[in-house]
């Protein structure tokens, strides 16, 4: 599938999010996983609390994903065509685990301005409502950022556990992927996700996100790659694609990107989280 087509777009514009969009083949998406298991294997620790960011700038293959033409084409649909990448993360959710995502916007941390970026969440495995799939408030994009209280649970995967209370599930729409697929969700719409009551991982690969060209960074700094058309505005620092897997330069980036990441997600925090 290229682009978009009018009703996918007509559905973002509507409910504040796409899905599902066949990007990855099964194959695609099972090399992901093992290159996840490789490195929590070799290298364990690396992508565990802070470091389940910027993934793509010590791992080829994460990156090569983030260039991926069906997941550009569609997020060209949405942003268009001066396409930036401006981070990644692993929400991975383990098995007997009590991780989940408090209902929240993303918008609200992040500080990307103005709002001409949308999140692609790539299912590394099948995402459903049994092992805690992405749940969408719709149309919830429409109204302006909401209170966030900061509960700093520490099973949630939220930097802040930032959290919009009485999010009632029913006016929640699951998101189900098989792996392989993504959706693409809007900066200000509701959602969350729920607990992993199966007998294996989920694990989703979100780029959070495409931004714009025209898109600044407000409260920090956020290292960049150009994936399409041009960048004439030049707000952000630019980040080179790795050569190798856990290349020692590409990790000391990664560790200063993240550095200034963790400086946006808790600006004006006097609490640090583990994430
Ligand atoms: O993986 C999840 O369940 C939530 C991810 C999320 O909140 C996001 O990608 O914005």
């Amino acid at each position: 599938m290229p682009k978009l087509s009018d009703q996918q777009i007509n559905f973002y514009n509507d409910k504040g999010y796409v899905a599902p969009i066949d990007v990855l083949s099964i194959q695609e998406a099972n090399e992901i996983r093992k290159e996840i298991e490789t490195i929590e294997k070799k290298w364990p620790n690396a992508i565990e609390e802070v470091g389940r960011n910027y993934v793509h700038l010590i791992s080829p293959i994460f990156n090569k994903i983030c260039l991926n033409k069906k997941i550009l084409d569609a997020v060209e649909s949405i942003i268009g065509k001066n396409i930036l990448i401006c981070g990644t993360t692993l929400f991975i959710k383990n098995p007997n685990e009590k991780e989940f995502v408090s209902f929240h916007q993303d918008a609200k941390y992040i500080g990307l301005e103005p709002h001409n970026w949308v999140t692609a969440w790539i299912a590394v495995t099948d995402a459903n409502e049994e092992n805690g799939c992405m749940r969408m408030w719709s149309g919830s994009h429409k109204k302006k950022l909401r209170h966030h209280e900061q509960n700093f649970d520490e099973n949630n995967l939220l930097t802040r556990g930032q959290t919009i209370e009485n999010v009632s599930i029913e006016k929640t729409d699951p998101v189900i992927l098989k792996a392989g697929q993504m959706s693409l969700h809007h900066p200000t719409v509701v959602h969350g996700s729920g607990l992993n009551k199966s007998n294996d991982r989920r694990i989703g690969f979100a780029v959070q996100s495409y931004i714009g060209s025209n898109v600044d960074q407000v409260i920090g700094k956020m290292y960049v790659q150009l994936a399409r058309g041009e960048d004439n505005y030049k707000f952000h620092e630019y980040s080179k694609i790795p050569s190798e897997l856990m290349n020692k330069d590409d990790i000391l980036l990664r560790d200063k990107a993240n550095h200034e990441l963790s400086n946006i997600f808790y600006s004006g925090s006097s609490k640090i989280g583990k994430y």
